[in-house]
């Protein structure tokens, strides 16, 4: 039975394969993954968490610009980029480091971004360029998956965005636009339970954000994105139906971050330590552990290698990222329009003379 039209976000309870104790509750939803397989994505997760570190230390070691970390929603991130193709389009929001990783980016080059050096975003990756305005790259993932089907290519896109920006007109837009256009699309909300500082029950009284669907008549689900299995069936349900014709679907992960909002931020100034003791044993990677234990495949020693691997990658990439030169002032003028206009190439020869 179909999962997601078969889901109703104003009533249903939100989905799980996993329960909070990591007991399987949806047998016949659990991916096909063999031992190995369900390792080798642990350590994956595992190395989305280390490196999300990795950028915050650099951050406070003035190295690094600013960072906007994902600890929390590695499961969402991860379940959801191994349930679509690599030659599928992935339009990120700015709390992206794990599904940017995992559909292709290199670390180096995410390490890079976050050192305000846009050559960060120069990648051969399906994944367009971080969008920091909030909720408005949805828009863009709608009119490319428009065109995917009107070229008949079997390509689907994926934004992904935050609870906040369900709040934002262009939000609203897309998933209207999408539902008329039939469009080959995936909206992955990662309801973290905060904008910044303003709390998820603050920003709207609807009681899911998956429900914002109906208003656009397009299926919405609200799953457990803590529960990289419940993801996982999820998206890889809606990226059946967008590349069998059926359309755009909203998914809802509801998850939480566990860090500030960003390295400017701090999240003790408005958040009570109790939320985060709520969420704590709520963690995708402690979820994954347990079930891997249930299952004899987890060792304190096995850990242990995986993470220093993970370390030893991870040291390499941001080594890159640092020895990357600088980009030159003027590289501004070269990359804004494949063939620069008669204005900007008299503003670059005044730039490169005054300096
Ligand atoms: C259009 C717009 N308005 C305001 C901001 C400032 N801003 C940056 S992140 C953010 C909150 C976003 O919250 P949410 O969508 O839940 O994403 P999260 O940061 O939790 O991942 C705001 C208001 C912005 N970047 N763009
Ligand atoms: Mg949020």
């Amino acid at each position: 039975m179909p999962l997601i039209e078969n889901f109703n976000p104003l009533t249903d309870k939100m989905f799980q394969v996993l329960d909070h104790e990591a007991n399987v509750v949806r047998p016949e939803l659990l991916p096909k993954w063999n031992d190995e397989k369900l390792r080798e994505v642990y350590a994956q997760m595992l190395f989305l968490r280390l490196a999300d570190f990795k950028l915050i230390n650099l951050q406070r070691q003035g190295r690094c610009g600013s960072y906007i970390s994902i600890e929390g929603q590695e499961a969402a991130q991860l379940g959801s980029g191994l349930a679509i193709e690599k030659s599928d389009w992935v339009f990120p929001a700015f709390r992206e480091l794990g599904i940017c990783y995992i559909h292709g980016v290199p670390l180096e080059k995410i390490a890079l971004y976050w050192m305000g050096n846009e050559w960060g975003s120069n990648y051969e990756a399906n994944v367009a360029p971080v969008s920091i305005p909030v909720g408005t790259h949805p828009l863009h993932a709608v009119g490319f998956a428009w065109a995917m089907k009107l070229q008949k290519k079997p390509t689907i896109t994926i934004s992904y965005f935050g609870d906040g920006a369900t709040s934002e007109g262009d939000f609203y837009e897309a998933i209207n636009f999408a539902g008329v256009m039939n469009a080959p699309t995936i909206f992955f909300c990662q309801n973290n339970q905060w904008a910044i500082s303003v709390p998820r029950s603050k920003q709207t009284l609807a009681k899911t954000l998956a429900q914002k669907a109906i208003a656009a008549g397009i299926p919405g689900i609200q799953i457990d994105g803590n529960d990289i299995f419940a993801v996982y069936a999820a998206t890889a349900e809606a990226a059946a139906r967008a590349r069998a014709g059926k359309g755009p679907t909203l998914i809802e992960a509801v998850t939480y971050r566990f860090g500030n909002h960003s390295t400017s931020d701090d999240a003790t100034k408005y958040r009570a330590k109790d939320e985060i003791d709520y969420w704590r044993p709520r963690d995708p990677l402690v979820r994954f552990k347990l079930f891997l234990q249930k299952k004899n495949l987890w060792s304190e020693e096995w850990e242990q290698k995986i993470a220093d691997e993970a370390r030893g990658k991870i040291l390499e990439a941001a080594k890159k990222a640092e020895e990357t030169p600088r980009p030159k002032p003027d590289d501004i003028f070269d990359y804004l329009y494949a063939k620069p206009t008669p204005e900007l190439e008299e503003q670059k020869a005044y730039l490169l003379k005054f300096l």
